[in-house]
């Protein structure tokens, strides 16, 4: 009797525990990305905390509808804006992300490839030079592979927004960081030469994570955060960010 009592004590103490669990894994799935967090009532552009596997993470989320390709919300995984942070670093900060959220930033390639894993999402990149030219490229089908996969990059369905379209060069390409060299040139480290983190192919078309070089300095190096189909150029870009977003 003694014992049975115990029992069902101990079980009624596990209850609230369950219960708990199931509402912490609801709230999870709640806010895994931007789209989440727009649909909780949150309609302002900035930082916010979404919830991953490997825990809070925040991100800056672009609420705005600015037009029939680029209405948000937006989730965006890395901003270029004034060479105030230094993107040239392992694979470590690669995979976990760096910078400041409000500001130049890379979110992470893990948290990427957890969203892209599950549901299926499209790209938007936002470039604009020195002069305050702005255009873009949209992907309506975007996703990362995990980390035993290289985080392999894969796009499709390009709209042209005026950049042209610098990325399907690097379609199906693993990520490569100056200490982990998976790109597609026999003799050097894309990574190394160019200074950043991407899917580097042989090498590239577009290096948005390349040294930020103002404008006169990119036209004499190669080496800048550019986007070669834009204007035949390898020019270092005043602004790049690449976004993206749930679609179904
Ligand atoms: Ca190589």
């Amino acid at each position: 009797m003694m014992t049975n009592m115990i029992v069902l004590l101990c079980l009624s103490a596990l209850f609230p525990v369950l219960m708990g669990t199931d509402v912490v894994k609801s709230d999870l799935l709640r806010t895994k990305d931007c789209s989440d967090i727009y649909a909780s009532g949150y309609s302002t552009s900035g930082v916010y905390t979404i919830t991953t596997i490997d825990g809070p993470v925040q991100v800056y989320c672009e609420m705005k509808s600015d037009g029939q390709n680029n209405q948000g919300p937006w989730t965006v995984i890395l901003r270029r804006m004034d060479g105030e942070v230094n993107f040239y670093r392992p694979w470590r900060s690669y995979k976990w992300g760096f910078g400041n959220k409000e500001e130049e930033h890379w979110l992470g390639l893990e948290f990427v490839h957890q969203l892209t894993r599950r549901y299926q999402y499209k790209l938007r990149v936002d470039l604009e030079d020195f002069d305050g030219n702005k255009v873009y490229a949209v992907y309506k089908s975007f996703s990362v592979g995990s980390e035993s996969e290289g985080y392999k990059l894969q796009v499709s369905g390009f709209v042209n927004g005026g950049a042209g379209d610098s990325l399907n060069y690097h379609n199906g390409m693993k990520f490569s960081t100056y200490d982990k060299d998976q790109d597609n040139h026999s003799t050097i480290n894309c990574a190394k030469d160019y200074g950043g983190g991407f899917w580097y192919n042989n090498c590239y078309y577009t290096n948005p994570t390349g040294y930020y070089l103002w404008e006169k300095e990119s036209t004499v190096v190669s080496n800048g955060a550019t986007w070669y189909n834009w204007k035949n150029n390898l020019n270092s870009l005043k602004s790049i960010t690449m976004k993206i977003k749930r679609v179904n």
